[in-house]
This record gives C-alpha cells, structure tokens and sequence, in this order.
C-alpha cells in the first residue's frame, strides 16, 4: 500500500500566523540545500535556502527544512516550491485560527446522548433524535441496570457525550475532555493574550443553552458533568460515593448505527478510584467556574466531588478490569496516584481548605519531574492538569511554591522546545516508534498546550511559537501531507471511525462535522484494517482515512478538547 502523498513540499496546508513561525518540510533526495521560493501567482515573494535535516526518525524519509517566518504579509493562495515541487496552497492570516476554536468546541454537542441533536443549529445532516432514552429499541439510559453481580440498584445515567466513534460513556475519558473545556474557558481569567474571554462567552457556539447568560463552552461542559454526577454510587449502597467506571452496551454495536436505534441493553460497569477521582477533578473544578452563573449547580458539584474524594481515600485500589472490554473499551489504569494528585488539586483550588493542600503536597508528583513527559500527558496519566491548574489558576499557595510549580512548567516547556527543533517537521514529541500510539495526535496537542501555558506564564514568545509551530504536523505538514482535521486542509480526515458519522459506509450519512480530530499515527496498528494495510510501516505513516481503522482514524472526546483547548489559544494569537 502506497497512500498519495501529494506534493513533496509540506506545509501547514491551512496557514500561518502573520508574525509566527513558519516552517516547511521538503522530502527530497538532495543533501545539500535547495534554493525554495514563497511565490503567490506567478510573482515571487521571498526566497533562500534549504537546511538539510538528514534521515527523519519516525518517517524514515531524507528531509529539509525551509523557515520563511521572515514573510509577514497576510493573504490567501501562497504556494512554496523547492526542488521542483509546489506545496498545497495556505494562507498567511491573524485568523487563521478564529473559526477552529468553535468547530473544535461544536463537536460536543453533535456527540451528545440523550437530547434530540437540532439541526437548525449545525445543519440538518447532524440533525438526529435523542439517543439512549428509552424509547424503543433504545434500553438505556434513564433507569440502567448493573452487570450481574455488581450492584442491587439501577440508575438514570443519561445525557453526557459519547465518549469516540462507539456508544460508550466512560467516566475516566470524560472526566479529562470535561476538565479541558472547563480549563480553556479558566485560562481566560489569567491570560493576558484571552483578552476578556468574550470569545468562549453566551452565544459563541451553536448551543441550544445559547443566550441563558452562561458562557456556552460551560454550558457544553455541563452537559457532560451531569452525566458524571449521575454515574455516582448513591448514599447506602456498598462504595457509596465512588463513580462507576463507565456503561456501554452488552456487546459491540454495528457500524454504522445511530444511537436511537440501538437496541442492546446498556450495563453500568463496577466503580473505580480512578473514575473517581476524575469525576471528584471535573467536579471540583466546575464548581469554582459556575459559582458565578449558577451557584445551586456549583454547590452540587462540589458535594460531589468531596463525597467522590473521600470515596476514593476510603477505596484507593479499585481498579478496572483490564480484560473488561466486551462491547466497551476498558481504560484500565493500575497506577491512580496521578489522579489523586489532580483530584486533591482541583479540590484545594476550588476550596483552599487545608487537608487538600495537605494531600497535594505530600503527593509524589508535586516535585517529580515527570508529569511532564515527552509523550504528554492523557487520560492514563493526568498529574499534569494538576500541576498546570496549581501554577495557573489563583490560590492561597505560599508565592515561592507557586514559583517553583510555575518554573517547572517552563522547564518542561524548554523540554518541548528541544524535541521540537530536533524534528524536522516541528512536532514536539520525540521521533521514536513508542511515542506514535493510539490517539497520538492528543499527545502532541497536550505537550503543546503545555508550551502555551509556559507562554501564558512568561510571555516568552518561544513558547507561543514552539506551541503554533505544532499545529502544522495536525494540519498537514506531516509524512502524509494530510491534515487530520475534518474541514481543515486541503486533503483532511474525513472518514473517522464513527457509528454516527458513517458516511463512508452508508452515503445517506454525514461525515464527521467540520472541527473533528482523528487519533492519528499509531506505530501499534492496533486494529485489523490498519494491521493488514499498513504493516511495516515507518510511524509517521502509520494512519489511513478509513472508518475501519478505529486505532489510528477514530474521533474521541478527549482528542477533541485537547485540539479544542489548543485551537482556543492559537485563536488568542491572532496577532502574534
Ligand atoms: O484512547 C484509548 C487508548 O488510549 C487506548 O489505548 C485504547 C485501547 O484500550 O482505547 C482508546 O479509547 C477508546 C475506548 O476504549 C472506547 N471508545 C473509543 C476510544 C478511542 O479509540
């Protein structure tokens, strides 16, 4: 299998920033440099020279780099040529950005159970009937039984998001995807470069909660976060307090199907600390972000979360079956030490009370060095959006703690910064086989939204370049030339693993919506399609556009606000 990699000029096939970094990569034969030229029509802008880069690790091609960030004139049809090849078209714009942060966000809501999807809010091709309410063939959600032998009570868990291309809700992986739309609206009350944060306010996104006075990115995280609450172990029952790890259906549903004709019946799966904790994490911090708009909310939320907490001290090694993934996926984590960390975090922040502050510094990961690791951090390992939202987010932390959490955010941001210049097509995440695995492409977002929180911090531009500079590996300056972003690009992700989004396999259906993030380059070709196809492959190279391939090509909720966390600062960069 040969896949079509178009032009061998690459670049950021949406754009570039008018005073950011732009880069471009050439696959060429040559070693030494090549003369490039930035041309518009058929009059030259800007030229020089190549820097040959050698053999690139993980694609395995003989690369050059090209840096034309000198060129800061904004404008639309710029091509780059070198070595006798003419790049995808881009545009060099201060908006290159603006419309990603609300496609990214829009996601959300098409992917929401148990509400009618309004299609005179994001098109009639989205539009849909509740899922998972209990009208037939749906059994589920509203009054869910447990598995044999896990419970003797049934709950209403409806609403939420399902969680990727499946029918699925997972605590674990909604409660990162909740907490990164909580924390792109709580970055705009410390960022200098949010402005007001009137960009995620009431009626930025096409919400049916649009106009209630409530900003919209909080409406959708709602959404999610009453789904959260409800998959809590209720007063009286074994485990009271701790949040069942996730409900799905008893086998695989078909694909394509949508969620009101499923007819499976739908199963909690036992509690777990860990989807504890993430429920307490989310919680918490939505508490502090609603009090202003909705304090009976906030103070729900909060209950919540301390019950969950104190349910997780009481139970601190339940664990997810790893073999539990008959119709569901597992997320099985055996270390849950990093979401006690974010968990106590969340908790201090919101209520400065001692015994958090306590739990947060005796934790391990308070010093260590590596919550920041060079594969970023996910939904597996989640210290990071501890010590981010501690060095971020105001609090009665003596000022020299707060300094050394906030200097270890640069330094791990240097880190970022290193990896980056070392990859010749500007990603921050190292080149190596065992950094491309399933959902890289939220690794990537995550490490660079670790690099805009480090510019958030010091205003050191480097930071603010390192973090734009990836979003040209997301958009098409990759092995591939191939953005993997639905809408975005000249030749994107379209064909995502989805039972909603089936259009690849029943033309009556819409492919994902414009703002829809593949997984990305997973070296594990950890399903069939992609196993078949793409055997020996040279990471970078590892991914096709087929709906088949669930392990390099699915949407998830939790790579979807990393991109949309991202898309949200890079929005705020207009001007850079
Ligand atoms: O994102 C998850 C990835 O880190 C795991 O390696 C993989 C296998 O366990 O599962 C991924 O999550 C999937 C989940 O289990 C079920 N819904 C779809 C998710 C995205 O593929």
């Amino acid at each position: 299998y040969v896949p079509d990699t178009g032009p061998r000029v690459r670049v950021n096939q949406v754009g570039y920033l008018p005073a950011g970094p732009k880069n471009a990569t050439v696959v060429t034969a040559a070693t030494d440099p090549l003369p490039w030229e930035l041309t518009k029509g058929t009059t030259v802008l800007a030229s020089g020279q190549s820097t040959p880069r050698g053999v690139d690790q993980a694609s395995g091609q003989n690369v050059h780099t090209i840096d034309f960030s000198a060129y800061r004139t904004a404008g639309t049809g710029y091509t780059l040529t070198a070595d006798g090849e003419t790049s995808h078209p881009f545009d060099i714009s201060a908006d290159v950005y603006k419309q990603l942060r609300s496609d990214a966000l829009q996601f959300f809501y098409i992917q929401r159970s148990g509400i009618a999807i309004d299609g005179a809010l994001v098109g009639e091709q989205y539009a849909r009937p509740a899922g998972h309410l209990d009208v037939a063939p749906n059994r589920g959600d509203t009054d869910v039984p447990c598995q044999p032998g896990v419970c003797g009570y049934r709950l209403d868990a409806r609403g939420g998001w399902y969680d990727a291309g499946d029918h699925g809700k997972y605590v674990v992986n909604g409660g990162i995807a909740t907490a990164q739309l909580l924390g792109a609206f709580e970055r705009t009350k410390t960022a200098a470069s949010a402005g007001a944060g009137a960009a995620l306010g009431d009626s930025t996104l096409r919400l049916p909660e649009r106009g209630n006075g409530t900003p919209d990115v909080l409406d959708e995280a709602r959404w999610e976060l009453e789904f959260l609450l409800r998959m809590q172990v209720p007063a009286g029952q074994p485990r009271a307090g701790m949040a069942h790890h996730k409900m799905h259906d008893a086998a695989w549903t078909g694909l394509p199907l949508q969620p009101e004709d499923d007819p499976q019946q739908r199963e909690l799966h036992p509690p777990s600390t860990a989807a504890t904790l993430n429920l307490a994490a989310a919680a918490a911090q939505g508490a502090r972000l609603f009090a202003p708009y909705d304090a009976p909310f906030a103070a729900k939320a909060l209950t919540a979360a301390k019950t969950a907490y104190a349910a997780a001290k009481a139970n601190p090694a339940v664990y997810a079956d790893p073999n539990d993934g008959t119709g569901g996926g597992t997320y099985s984590d055996n270390d849950v030490s990093d979401e006690f960390y974010w968990a106590a975090a969340e908790l201090y922040l919101t209520t400065g009370e001692a015994p958090y502050l306590a739990d947060v510094t005796a934790s391990a990961h308070h010093t260590s060095a590596d919550v920041f690791g060079p594969v970023g951090f996910g939904w597996g390992s989640t210290a990071a959006l501890g010590r981010l939202d501690l060095a971020t987010v105001p609090s009665g932390l003596p000022a020299a703690e707060r300094q050394r959490l906030r200097t270890s955010v640069l330094a791990a941001a240097d880190a970022y910064l290193t990896t980056q210049a070392g990859q010749a097509y500007g990603l921050p995440m190292p080149g190596h086989r065992g950094a491309y695995f399933w959902g890289a492409n939220s690794n990537v977002l995550n490490n660079m939204a670790v690099l805009a929180t480090a510019y958030d911090l010091s205003g050191d531009a480097r930071y603010r370049d390192g973090a734009i500079q990836g979003m040209d590996y997301i958009l098409g300056r990759n092995a591939l030339n191939h953005s993997y972003v639905t809408g975005w690009g000249e030749k994107a992700s379209k064909n995502q693993h989805s039972r909603i989004f089936g259009n690849q396999l029943d033309a009556s259906l819409p492919n994902p919506p414009a703002g829809s993030i593949a997984g990305g380059a997973n070296a594990g070709l950890d399903d069939p399609y992609a196993k078949q196809l793409l055997e020996g492959c040279q990471p970078m190279f590892c991914y096709v556009d087929h709906i088949e391939s669930y392990a390099t090509n699915e949407v998830a909720v939790n790579w979807n606000s990393a991109l949309a966390w991202v898309a949200s600062f890079l929005a705020d960069q207009g001007a850079a």
